[in-house]
């Protein structure tokens, strides 16, 4: 059965958390692939899930139904055995002459036998007991590398963890920890590299799996930067237009609820933009239970009026004058960096455009929004004009834009791929980055915005480049 390929079976305790690990480690989220449920005794057969690169399959992880009679196993083999300690032999004669009352400690051993590592999951939140003595026994005899997991769950191992820590230090070659709802990526890549501190004969291949993971983890932030660079480019370049007509310039009302209309549909336009975006980075990072937007109910408690919300995000009044004066914008009308009630409106939509801004606009209430009004004789028959809004005046607009994907781009990267519940990537309540940004990725990417919102984005590759590495760099930053 082993092709070379490094193998490992996730063995332990029902409901202990062995799917969840492999499901964290591997960034599976779907519960048709890889079942991890509440309900103990979920995983009925040794199930190998595998990681490829390429077409090549470089390590395999051997999900279990996991331990359900240890101690009656452990006497079983014990007796098979006779004097002495038993090895795998008298193993093999276990799984092969047993019944279906010790199945689920068949199907477990089986893959151990046939050359797997072990990756030992325990709670540390329950008290040690025999039945755990008797499993780590049986692993013992089996010979094979093992690594004993401490699944963390969110309130720590409690008063057990180290009891839990002394036995499995002498029963274990390693033991870790690894909380399979809160690992980043940082802990997926300990994980790997300390299997292969325990598996020295696939020491070469592990090595070579290790680096194509961190090659294939930069990659990503590469594509994901790019999704982040475009969407600020398109929304900063974005315009919607509306005709007007004599009898629209005539009658200000008339003419106030074409305004409106397109202010709706900028924003509607924006929010559409927002959320491809947000749905390139979940693909990138595989997620498919972290959602854009759920059902307009959910934001009803998100507080519109807070002025937290947009006093987080974006640049300060000072730091945006720097930025426009380092990009030689100072002076020019573009360049608005007035905070208060318009800052107001625009960071609370903003803070919310994904699902709350939907919420507002439906409320028929829009924020008082200084949007560039372009009017122009557009043609030549009749007296036709057309109204054109762009991006908002105000300078802070992609700053503010690039800290809400910012801040959950940080909520993506934090999402483990074990948990089953479905999260809404609303407006979280997180202070922005780009206030942290050096003064120069702040003047490289000031200037950039100003050119984008003007309709002038660099068509040098160069700028554009940068700009790119600002974004991965910022990217990069994140886990640290
Ligand atoms: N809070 C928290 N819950 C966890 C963690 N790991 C697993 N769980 C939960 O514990 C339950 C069991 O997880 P599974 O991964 O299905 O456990 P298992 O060991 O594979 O269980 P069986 O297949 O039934 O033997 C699920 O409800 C998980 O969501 C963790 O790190 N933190
Ligand atoms: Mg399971």
């Amino acid at each position: 059965m082993n092709d070379g390929v490094p193998e490992f079976a996730v063995v332990g305790r029902v409901n202990m958390g062995k799917s969840a690990v492999i499901a964290t480690l591997l960034e599976i989220d779907d519960n048709e692939v890889l079942r991890v449920s509440p309900t103990p005794g979920e995983t009925t057969r040794a199930q190998a899930h595998k990681v490829v690169f390429g077409r090549k399959e470089c390590v395999r992880f051997i999900d279990t139904p996991g331990f359900s009679r240890p101690v009656e196993a452990m006497r079983e083999i014990r007796k098979m055995h006779g004097e002495g300690t038993p090895g795998r032999e008298t193993l093999r004669r276990f799984v092969e002459e047993k019944g279906e009352d010790f199945g689920d400690e068949k199907r477990l051993l089986k893959p151990l036998l046939d050359g797997a590592g072990v990756l030992y999951v325990v709670d540390p939140g329950r008290p040690l007991r025999d039945d755990f003595l008797a499993e780590m026994e049986i692993l013992r005899w089996t010979g094979r590398p093992r690594l004993a997991l401490m699944n963390l769950r969110e309130d720590g191992g409690g008063e057990h963890e180290e009891a839990w820590r002394e036995k499995l230090g002498s029963a274990f070659n390693l033991v870790r920890t690894f909380d399979a709802h809160r690992a980043k990526y940082e802990q997926r890549l300990l994980l790997m590299k300390a299997l292969l501190e325990i598996e020295e004969r696939h020491r070469s291949r592990l090595e070579e799996t290790i680096s194509l993971i961190e090659m294939e983890w930069d990659e990503r932030r590469n594509e994901a930067a790019e999704v982040v660079r475009e969407f600020l480019a398109e929304a900063l370049e974005l315009r919607v237009r509306e005709k007007i007509d004599e009898k629209d310039e005539r009658m200000p009302t008339r003419r106030k609820q074409k305004e409106e209309d397109l202010r709706v549909r900028y924003f509607e336009r924006l929010k559409k933009l927002e959320k491809g975006c947000f749905g390139k980075l979940l693909m990138i990072y595989r997620h498919h239970l972290l959602k854009v937007e759920s059902g307009e109910e959910s934001f009803r408690d998100i507080d519109l009026e807070s002025e937290e919300v947009w006093m987080k995000w974006g640049l300060s009044r000072g730091q945006l004058t720097l930025v426009a004066a380092a990009t030689g914008a100072m002076g020019g009308a573009a360049v608005d960096i007035s905070t208060g009630g318009l800052t107001h409106g625009l960071g609370t939509l903003l803070g919310g455009i994904t699902g709350a801004g939907a919420a507002w606009f439906k409320g028929g209430m829009l924020p008082d929004l200084k949007v560039d009004l372009k009017e122009g004789v557009k043609f030549s028959t009749g007296e036709t004009k057309e109204l054109e809004m762009g991006p908002p005046g105000n300078a802070n607009f992609p700053w503010i834009l690039l800290d809400g994907i910012l801040v959950r781009y940080g909520r993506i990267l934090e999402r483990a791929h074990g948990r089953r519940d479905i999260e809404v990537l609303g407006a979280p309540d997180e202070e922005g980055y780009t206030k942290h940004f050096p003064q120069e990725r702040r003047k490289l990417l000031g200037k950039w915005f100003v050119d984008c919102a003007k309709g002038a984005r660099p068509v040098g590759k160069d700028v554009e480049t940068k700009v790119l590495w600002a974004i991965e760099e910022t990217m990069a930053e994140f886990g640290k």
